[in-house]
C-alpha cells in the first residue's frame, strides 16, 4: 500500500420530523420504513482516522479509550470498510463530540456519518453519496441521513440485501431558516439505548404494526410541508410522528419510557406557547429531551419559555447544518 493517508472530516447529528423506529428483521440494519430529518449545528462529530497496517483498530472518544462494547461495534462497522479494500489493517482513529454522547442528542447519527467519510477517505475511496449513506446506515440507522445538509428522506427500500436503503437530500440547509431549541433535562447517558429500545418495540409492542402504517402519510405531509415552507403542517406531522413513536415503544413489555418528568412539562410549555401564537412545535427522540423547531423570530420566546418550566436544566440553539465533510488541511499525512 501507498503510505498512509489521514483523513480528519466532520459531521453534524440530525434530528428526525418523522421518525426511524424499528428495523427489518434479520437485515443488515435495514430500517422498516422511512424517515425524514433535519441535520443540525454547530454541534458536530470530528474525527480524525489512519489506517496502519499489521495494527489493530484502536480509537479514542472525547479523548477516552473506548469500552470493549464501543470498541467492538466500531470494529465491526470498519470491517465493512476493510471488505471494500483488502490489506487496509487496523483504524487508528480519534473522535470528538463537542454535545453529550449518548443522551439522546443524535450522538450516533453524527458519530457513525463521520466515521463512514474518514474511513473511506483514508482508504483512497471515493464513495458518492448514496453509497457513503448506504455504508453509515449499517452502523446506526440515523447516521445515514447525516451524510446530507439541510432535510434528508431516507429510504428503507425494498432490495432483500438493503442496497435501496439509503438517504437523499430534499432541501438543502438554507431552504428554510428554522431554530432548533434544545431543552436539556438530565445530564448523562440514556437507560435504554435506542437499538435496544426499538427492537424491543418491534418483537412485543402492540401497536408496533399501527406505527409503521403511519409513516408513508407522514412522510409525504412532511415532504409538502417542507417544500412550502408550512410550518404549521409541520408541526401537525412532527408532533404526531414523534408522539406515535413513543406510544408504540410505551406499549412494548416491558415499557420502554424515555421521558423524565420534565419532558412532559417541556411538552405542555410548547403546546401553550403556539396556542398563543408562537411559531414552535416540539419532537422527542429515545432520550428526556425535548427539542423546539421555531422561527428565528420565535427563538428567544421559546427559550426563555423552556428555562421557565420545571426540571429543564438548560437549552442549547441549533441550526440546519451542512452534510458530512472532509476538512481539507487534514486530508493528507
Ligand atoms: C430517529 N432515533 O429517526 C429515531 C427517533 C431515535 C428516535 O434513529 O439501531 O441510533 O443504531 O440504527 O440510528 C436512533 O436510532 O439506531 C434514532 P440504530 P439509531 O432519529
Amino acid at each position: 500500500m501507498s503510505a498512509a493517508t489521514t483523513a480528519r472530516v466532520i459531521a453534524h447529528p440530525n434530528i428526525a420530523l418523522v421518525k426511524y423506529w424499528g428495523k427489518r428483521p434479520r437485515s443488515a440494519n435495514v430500517p422498516a420504513a422511512d424517515s425524514l430529518s433535519l441535520t443540525l449545528g454547530p454541534m458536530h462529530t470530528e474525527t480524525t482516522l489512519r489506517w496502519v497496517e499489521g495494527s489493530a483498530d484502536q480509537g479514542t472518544l472525547d479523548g477516552r479509550p473506548l469500552s470493549e462494547a464501543v470498541a467492538r461495534r466500531l470494529s465491526g462497522f470498519l470491517d465493512l470498510v476493510r471488505a471494500m479494500r483488502p490489506g487496509l489493517g487496523g483504524a487508528h482513529f480519534e473522535t470528538r463530540n463537542d454535545f453529550p454522547t449518548a443522551a439522546g442528542l443524535a450522538s450516533s447519527s453524527s458519530g457513525f456519518a463521520a466515521l463512514a467519510l474518514a474511513a473511506t477517505q483514508a482508504a483512497g475511496l471515493s464513495l458518492d453519496p448514496a453509497a457513503l449513506s448506504r455504508l453509515a446506515r449499517q452502523g446506526s440507522g440515523s447516521a445515514a441521513r447525516s451524510i446530507f445538509g439541510g432535510f434528508a428522506w431516507m429510504h428503507a427500500g425494498s432490495a432483500e440485501d438493503g442496497s435501496d436503503a439509503f438517504a437523499e437530500a430534499i432541501a438543502p440547509a438554507d431552504h428554510w431558516p428554522l431554530k432548533v431549541v434544545v431543552a436539556i433535562t438530565m445530564e448523562g447517558a440514556k437507560d435504554v439505548p435506542s437499538t435496544d429500545g426499538m427492537n424491543l418495540t418491534e418483537a412485543t409492542s402492540p401497536y408496533y404494526d399501527a406505527w409503521l402504517n403511519t409513516v408513508p402519510p407522514a412522510i409525504q405531509g412532511a415532504r409538502e410541508a417542507i417544500e412550502a415552507r408550512d410550518f404549521e403542517r409541520l408541526a401537525e406531522v412532527a408532533e404526531a410522528s414523534a408522539l406515535q413513536m413513543h406510544a408504540s415503544a410505551l406499549a412494548a413489555v416491558p415499557g420502554v419510557i424515555y421521558w423524565r418528568g420534565a419532558t412532559l412539562e417541556a411538552l405542555h410549555t410548547v403546546r401553550a406557547l403556539r396556542a398563543q401564537g408562537t411559531e414552535a412545535f416540539f419532537t422527542i427522540d429515545a432520550g428526556p429531551h425535548v427539542k423546539v423547531f421555531c422561527t428565528p423570530n420565535a427563538e428567544a420566546r421559546v427559550r426563555e419559555a423552556l428555562m421557565d418550566t420545571p426540571g429543564v436544566l438548560r437549552t442549547l440553539v441549533a441550526e440546519p447544518a451542512e452534510g458530512a465533510h472532509v476538512l481539507p488541511e487534514g486530508s493528507h499525512a
